[in-house]
């Protein structure tokens, strides 16, 4: 049965094959579901209606099979994506899972194992390439420390830097047209994780060589932004005004506990509103990706209902969007809130002659901060559009 919320293929869902093959396993418990094998894996997905499937390198082939393995896997994922009309849209490399990695891949204090990162890397960029993936993600889980001592904070950003400018001409070299994007993260599995949140990526960004720089661009996720207590809306919209969003992570947490990866849309319904209206209400023509992870009580099938659901709250409140804009009394409001004055706002470009004439321009402070701005009756809106009385 179809109805308004029933997913097309240009909204452009995905999601990782790490979510539906989540078994369950965490710090105090083993398993509680049995494996999904991955080629079932993407036709599930697309199944539940989703456009494209993301994925890390041992997601896929299992770490360390020969490659006569791997080209039969390749070819058997191809063939399950055309048979169900479903895309590879992103492809990361799992760089925290192995114990190589146990003190870091790409920031480790040991060459050998930051050479090892690069290669297990072009090799995951190599797969994603034969699969059609247009992002490389960059999370890195193990980029940190517990053992303040261990790093020099400085020297860990500039193997960082050193180990995605490669990465990002190895992309350029190939022609692979792949575009990198950086997930940010407090911590978790490190006590402490480099690169903590989307303002430390585009900062770091900045520094990047000019011929990398521009393919290399962020990848936040709402529930790592949460952990850290920030407005997740204010982050995706920097990165979107410095042209830097170039893939996203959806799902819910709630705020400054473990990564949760709840289904996208269980938690603060305010705050993802404001991050679905955000996203069609700009130009955004990347993918919407669910990276969330099924309860441990779920039983094998209702992790299908986990994608469903995601996908599901997110028409939902595409819909609320565009009410939102619709909305005559809502948008009344936000009208009056902008002031303007062509004389006045061209004085605020710099210039000497802005600068002498602004000093010299009359204000009454007084009378600017009596002001009325109706954020009651704002917020209160927004509250009944989305508790569906509006
Ligand atoms: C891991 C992490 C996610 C990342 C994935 C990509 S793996 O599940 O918690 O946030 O996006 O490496
Ligand atoms: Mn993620
Ligand atoms: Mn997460």
């Amino acid at each position: 049965m179809s109805d308004a919320y029933t997913p097309r293929r240009d909204d452009r869902f995905t999601c990782g094959l790490w979510c539906t093959a989540y078994g369950g396993r965490e710090v105090f418990g083993r398993e509680v579901r049995p494996a999904l094998d991955p080629i079932e894996n993407i036709r599930g997905l697309a199944k539940v209606g989703c456009y494209g499937f993301n994925f890390h390198d041992d997601d896929l082939v299992p770490f360390g099979a020969p490659l006569s393995e791997r080209d039969e896997i390749v070819k058997r994922a191809k063939a399950a994506m055309r048979d169900e009309g479903i895309v590879n849209a992103m492809v990361t490399c799992n760089m925290f899972e192995h114990p190589v990695f146990k003190d870091g891949a790409l920031t480790s204090n040991d060459v050998r194992i930051r050479a090892y990162a690069l290669q297990k890397a072009m090799r995951a960029i190599d797969l994603g390439a034969e699969l059609g993936a247009k992002v490389y993600v960059m999370w890195g889980g193990r980029e940190g420390l517990e053992v303040e001592a261990s790093k020099d904070p400085r020297e860990s950003i500039k193997r960082y830097r050193e180990g995605v400018e490669f990465l990002g001409h190895y992309i350029l070299e190939n022609n692979y047209g792949m575009r990198v994007a950086m997930e940010p993260k407090p911590n978790e599995p490190r006590g402490d994780i480099f690169l903590a949140s989307v303002g430390h990526i585009l900062g770091f960004i900045a520094t990047l060589d000019r011929t990398v720089q521009p393919i290399v661009g962020v990848n936040p996720e709402i529930q790592h932004s949460r952990m850290a207590g920030l407005n997740t809306v204010h982050e995706l919209g920097q990165a979107l005004e410095a042209g830097k969003l170039f893939h996203l992570d959806l799902g819910a947490q709630k705020p400054t506990r473990y990564d949760q990866d709840l289904r996208f849309g269980s938690e603060d319904m305010k705050e993802t509103f404001f991050i679905v209206h955000l996203l069609e209400s700009t130009w955004w023509d990347g993918t919407r990706a669910f990276d969330v992870k099924p309860y441990r009580q779920d039983s094998a099938d209702e992790v299908w209902d986990l994608v469903r659901g995601c996908i599901r709250s997110y028409l939902i409140l595409r819909e609320r969007a565009k009410r939102f804009d619709a909305d005559a009394e809502i948008q009344q409001l936000l009208q009056a809130l902008q002031v303007t004055d062509g004389e006045l706002g061209a004085l605020l470009k710099w210039s000497p002659q802005n600068a002498k004439a602004l000093k010299e321009r009359r204000f009454d402070p007084d009378d600017l901060a009596r002001r009325r701005l109706n954020y009651q009756r704002l917020d209160q809106l927004v509250f009944e559009l989305l508790a569906g009385v509006r």
